[in-house]
């Protein structure tokens, strides 16, 4: 008996078109008065709820960033690493388009995906205490750093990951400035209320492929105008240090960097401890682990950056609800 998917895509060219259909799941997972625990207040959560995204434009100071960025380019010296399959190379330039796993690399990633407020937030949206379900760096060079095609993130992670329900969210973090010039994250407003059912079967080892162009999970061009004429597309742009929460489904894009400046963004994807991976619902294999965790899905806490507030004996922040 062939397995039920709540959510189904990568169909065969024989297979019937499936309509985008409203999607199964909360936007937010907090129950009942544990909606308003946490950083997040009423305006944010239902800003979140409506568009499947949240900008907080200079959310850490510039100078906070700077050492990631510089890191990133420490990265680029290293030969070993260069060379491992969790750098992927820009497929025009050959210069690093994605860094995997960042926060097993360096604990000064790792530290960052504790970061309370950050964390505080991503609770309060899922409901749940949360792991990390996948990190990396988005690198577009100046002149050269190619573009990604429209996607849903959980499209792919259901998919070829296994991810059972939409409970994920990923918090990007520019370490660079946004601007229209280098090629800033494009989002459609709303486009997370619906599931899109993409067509094209998943190859093996498609990940060396999808990783540099995406050519499968790509919603057709009829789901995408009907999902932009009703939501529009929004850029959010801002300097280093600016963050974007955006929700798991949220169809997203971005285009070849035609500027001189650099364009990274940090992205940490956070995925419910209620919601870890099963076999994917639409490939034959598992993708590595630096690209979807299997095994350290332990809960995350937050860093103690307030070494102050513990000797006067305050707490560590703990997620409380549910
Ligand atoms: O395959 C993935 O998991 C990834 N690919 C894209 C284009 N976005 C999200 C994710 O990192
Ligand atoms: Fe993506």
């Amino acid at each position: 008996m062939s397995r039920y998917d709540p959510f189904p895509s990568r169909l065969k060219e024989s297979d019937e078109r499936i309509n985008p259909f409203v999607r199964l799941d909360p936007v937010i997972h907090s129950r009942n008065e544990f909606r308003w625990h946490g950083p997040l207040d009423e305006v944010a959560l239902s800003r979140y709820e409506r568009d499947g995204f949240l900008w907080f434009e200079g959310f850490f100071n510039q100078e906070r960033m700077a050492p990631f960025f510089t890191e990133l380019r420490e990265m680029a010296q290293d030969s070993e690493l260069m060379a491992s399959d969790q750098v992927i190379q820009d497929p025009a330039s050959g210069d690093i388009r994605s860094v995997f796993a960042m926060h097993q690399i360096s604990e000064h990633f790792n530290r960052l995906t504790r970061d309370p407020r950050i964390l505080g937030m991503v609770r309060q949206l899922l409901g749940s205490e949360v792991y990390i379900h996948q990190s990396r760096i988005n690198d577009k060079f100046g002149f050269e750093g190619s573009g990604f095609n429209w996607h849903s993130d959980f499209e792919t992670w259901h998919s070829e990951d296994g991810m059972p329900r939409m409970r994920a969210v990923s918090a990007s973090l520019m370490l660079t400035d946004n601007n229209e010039f280098n090629g800033p994250l494009m989002l459609i407003p709303g486009s997370h209320h619906y599931f899109v059912p993409c067509f094209g079967e998943t190859p093996d080892l498609h990940w060396k492929d999808s990783l540099k162009t995406q050519r499968l999970g790509v919603p057709d061009q009829d789901a995408l105008a009907m999902l932009a004429n009703r939501g529009g597309i929004e850029a959010p742009k801002g300097p280093a240090g600016s963050l974007l929460l955006f929700e798991c489904n949220t169809l997203h894009a971005s285009n070849k960097n035609m500027s001189p400046w650099p364009r990274s963004n940090l992205f940490f994807v956070y995925n419910s401890i209620d919601n870890t991976l099963e076999s994917p619902y639409a490939a034959e294999s598992q993708r590595p682990e630096f690209l979807a965790t299997r095994e350290n899905t332990s809960p995350l806490t937050m860093h103690d950056d307030f070494p102050e507030l513990a000797s006067q004996g305050v707490e560590p922040l703990r997620f409380r609800g549910s």
